[in-house]
Order: structure tokens, then C-alpha cells, then sequence
């Protein structure tokens, strides 16, 4: 379909960029470098549409929604790693995977509140095979306990504690990821807690709230293996006028009880950016998550493309010099176009952004700004937008062993027809 350029065209053309970056003090090579390093965790349930293999005719649910029926989606943890492979072979640099509770492996139905590090030791065997770090996130939802909107702020104690032990065991598995593959798991937790119609009383779900959330993170479990996050909401399908788990709640609960919080992309009024949020949030908390999605209309979760926002973020992460303290994960399922493909766009285009980020010239940048020199500011950011990075992109790709610009996409194909549209 689309060859790749010749490798003398993309060396050419990464020399004439690099010429011009360092005109403005720029050093491309260093961007490469510091891009290779960033790991982006994709999103296993990107791969089944969030079906996961607890139980495969189990719809949907919390708020939640996946449109689309494209051919070949994974059905077994081996479909789903195999696609995850070829997504990860498209990606430049080596990349984290961010796992649901309910993509265990057990041959019969094991309890969320009975998971156990056992059920995920395929997992751990292939990411130690490709060197992965893995991240965790309790489901709570998808069950027959939160059909009714609620989990940890369910008025009934006998639910309440259903899904707290579930966030414990998960918390424990995210411990056994972190020690197994040297790298610590962050366990996120969401839940889709909420009202479609205006409550009357808002506070007694989050007092209820609070109270689980204090008891399962009373277990201790060793941060060098498992660090917990929380991922707050505006709405979501069914929860329309209350979310429990608001941004206010969680951002409080982060910093009174020094976890992380996860920011999605999507989880905000449509107007509402969390670009301009990480430097806030990081002011108070030392670490957070972050879900990159991107919302369209009622939707949080469409692929991510390479928006004025994705920049905004990957700006804000390289300006404020918080690479190491921002965890990357991608968060969106789309079932309409290949999967493998959605991954793969995706998380390109993260790095992409990020990658943009890298090549800015901060320090004359700053100096306009304490400066007053706010014409010259504008002048320079719009001009930053023209120059190839493109070509600093493509070299990149070429170096890292990954197909440049669309060329990928044969590669897809090619699997599509091989092996996707074998699938039942
Ligand atoms: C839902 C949250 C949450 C989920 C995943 C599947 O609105 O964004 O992160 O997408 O846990
Ligand atoms: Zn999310």
C-alpha cells in the first residue's frame, strides 16, 4: 500500500532538520534520546473491546461504552498478546502494559474479591520475555455487584466489601507485578459510581466512599513494588448528574493520603483541559497517571489523535521537567477500526507529542517570557509548528526499527489478513 521512503531520504532530511533545530539551540539527538526512554503503558482492553476472559458474554457495563464491531478482536489472553506484540513492534522503544482484573487466566470462574497473583502469571512470563513493566487496575464493573451503579459507595456493607477486597487483592497483585518484572506497577483504581438524575444527598456516598478507599489502602503493600493511583470522573453514560469519585474528592484523597491521582483526558467538561491541571496537581501530589484519551461529545474515549491538547500535555510534562514523575497510559476502545491499529496510532502519536515537546528551545522560550517579551513568545511558538520534526520523527522510527510514517500500516494489513481475520 505505502512504501516505506528510501533510508537516504529520511537520513537527508533528519540532516537538514537537525541543522535547523540547532539554530535555536536545539539538539535533536538528545530529543531522541530522552524519547527512547519514556514509556507509553498501553491499554490491554483496547485489544476485546474491555471484555476481558472472566466471563466473554458478560456486556459492558459502568458507565462505559465500546461501539463498533471490526472483525478479529481477541478472544483469549494468547489472541490478546499476539496482537499486542505486533502493536508493540510498530511502536518505537520498549513500552509498558496497563492490565485489567478481569483479564486473568484461571480454567474456572475465580471471584474478583478472590484474585490471586497465580492468575496472572502468563502475564508476568511474557512481559519478563519482553521486558514489560506492567500497571494494574481493579474492575469494578462488568458485575452482577455493580449493576446497580455502585460498588465502594454501595449504601450495603456486604457490596462495600465485595469490592474492597477486590482492590486489596489487586493492589497485591500489582505488588507481584512490580517485584516480578523490577519495576512498580501503578494499581488504579476507578469506579463508575454514580447517578443518571440529580441525588439528594451527595455527601453520604462520599463519606462512604472515603471510608473504603482508607481501608483499602490500610493494607500495606510496598511502594517500591505498587503504587496507587485514583482516576476521578465528571460522567458517564447512567451517571449523568453525580459522580461520586469526583475530581475535587480524589485530588483531596491523593494528597491527604500521598497516592497518586490519574488524570484522563477525558473526564472533564468538553472545554476543561488536564494539561493545564499537571502542574497544579504536581505542586501537591509526587506522582500522578495519566490517561490519554480523547473525548468527543459525550464519548471520553476516542483514539488519540494529535490534538492542540496532546501537545499542550506533552509540553507540560517536558517544560515542567516531570518526566519521571508522570506515568503514561493511553485509555480509549474504539471497535470500529482495526485494534492493533488503534494502539498503534495512539501511542504514536503520544510520542509524537511528546517528541514536539523535546524539541523546543525552553530556555530562550523563558527568557522571552521573564522578559516581557510576550510578542516575540507568540511569534516563536507559532513558528515552532512549521519546522521538521517530521523528519526528526521518521529518523527516529528508522533507528528504533519501526516502520516510518504510514508504512506501518502494511504491517497491519498484512496481520489483519494472517491472522485478525481468522478469528471467529
Ligand atoms: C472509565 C475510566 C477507566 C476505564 C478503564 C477501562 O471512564 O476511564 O480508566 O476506561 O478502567
Ligand atoms: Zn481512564
Amino acid at each position: 500500500m505505502t512504501n516505506q521512503p528510501p533510508d537516504k531520504q529520511i537520513r537527508d532530511a533528519y540532516a537538514i532538520a537537525k541543522e535547523r533545530y540547532n539554530r535555536l539551540n536545539v539538539d535533536t539527538d538528545m530529543a531522541m534520546e530522552t524519547l527512547v526512554q519514556i514509556p507509553i503503558s498501553l491499554h490491554c482492553w483496547q485489544g476485546d473491546d474491555v471484555v476481558g476472559f472472566e466471563d466473554p458474554d458478560r456486556d459492558l457495563s459502568g458507565g462505559i461504552f465500546a461501539t463498533g464491531n471490526y472483525p478479529g478482536k481477541a478472544r483469549t489472553a494468547g489472541d490478546l498478546r499476539q496482537d499486542l506484540d505486533k502493536a508493540y513492534s510498530l511502536i518505537p522503544g520498549n513500552h509498558r502494559l496497563n492490565l485489567h482484573a478481569i483479564y486473568l487466566e484461571t480454567d474456572k470462574k475465580v471471584e474478583r474479591n478472590e484474585i490471586q497473583p497465580k492468575h496472572f502469571a502468563g502475564w508476568v512470563a511474557w512481559a519478563k520475555e519482553n521486558r514489560h513493566g506492567v500497571d494494574f487496575n481493579p474492575t469494578c464493573f462488568s458485575h452482577s455487584l455493580a449493576d446497580s451503579g455502585f460498588t465502594l459507595a454501595h449504601t450495603d456493607e456486604g457490596v462495600r466489601n465485595f469490592w474492597i477486597e477486590h482492590c486489596i487483592a489487586s493492589r497485591k497483585i500489582g505488588e507481584y507485578f512490580g517485584r516480578e518484572l523490577g519495576s512498580p506497577a501503578v494499581t488504579n483504581v476507578w469506579i463508575p459510581d454514580g447517578y443518571k438524575d440529580t441525588p439528594v444527598d451527595r455527601k453520604t456516598p462520599r463519606l462512604l466512599l472515603k471510608d473504603s478507599l482508607d481501608k483499602i489502602f490500610a493494607e500495606d503493600i510496598d511502594p517500591q513494588h505498587n503504587l496507587d493511583a485514583v482516576e476521578c470522573k465528571l460522567f458517564g453514560l447512567g451517571s449523568e448528574s453525580y459522580v461520586v469519585g469526583s475530581h475535587e474528592f480524589y485530588m483531596g484523597y491523593a494528597i491527604a493520603n500521598n497516592i497518586l491521582l490519574c488524570l484522563d483526558a477525558g473526564h472533564f467538561h468538553p472545554t476543561e483541559v488536564i494539561s493545564d491541571k499537571i502542574s497544579s496537581v504536581l505542586t501537591y501530589v509526587d506522582e500522578i497517571m495519566l490517561h490519554i484519551s480523547r473525548g468527543v461529545r459525550w464519548d471520553s474515549d476516542h483514539v488519540v489523535t494529535l490534538t492542540d491538547e496532546l501537545q499542550a500535555i506533552a509540553q507540560e510534562i517536558v517544560r515542567g521537567d516531570y518526566l519521571n514523575r508522570v506515568h503514561i497510559g493511553l485509555d480509549f476502545f474504539d471497535a470500529s477500526i482495526n485494534r492493533v491499529a488503534a494502539w498503534v496510532i495512539g501511542a504514536r502519536n503520544t510520542q509524537r507529542a511528546l517528541l514536539m515537546a523535546l524539541l523546543e528551545p525552553i530556555e530562550q522560550m523563558r527568557n522571552l517570557e521573564a522578559t516581557g517579551d510576550y510578542t516575540t513568545r507568540l511569534g516563536l511558538l507559532e513558528e515552532l509548528k512549521g519546522l521538521p520534526f517530521g523528519a526528526v520523527w521518521d529518523h527516529f522510527c528508522a533507528q528504533q526499527g519501526v516502520p516510518v510514517g504510514i508504512s506501518f500500516m502494511d504491517k497491519i494489513k498484512e496481520y489483519e489478513k494472517r491472522i485478525l481475520s481468522r478469528r471467529g
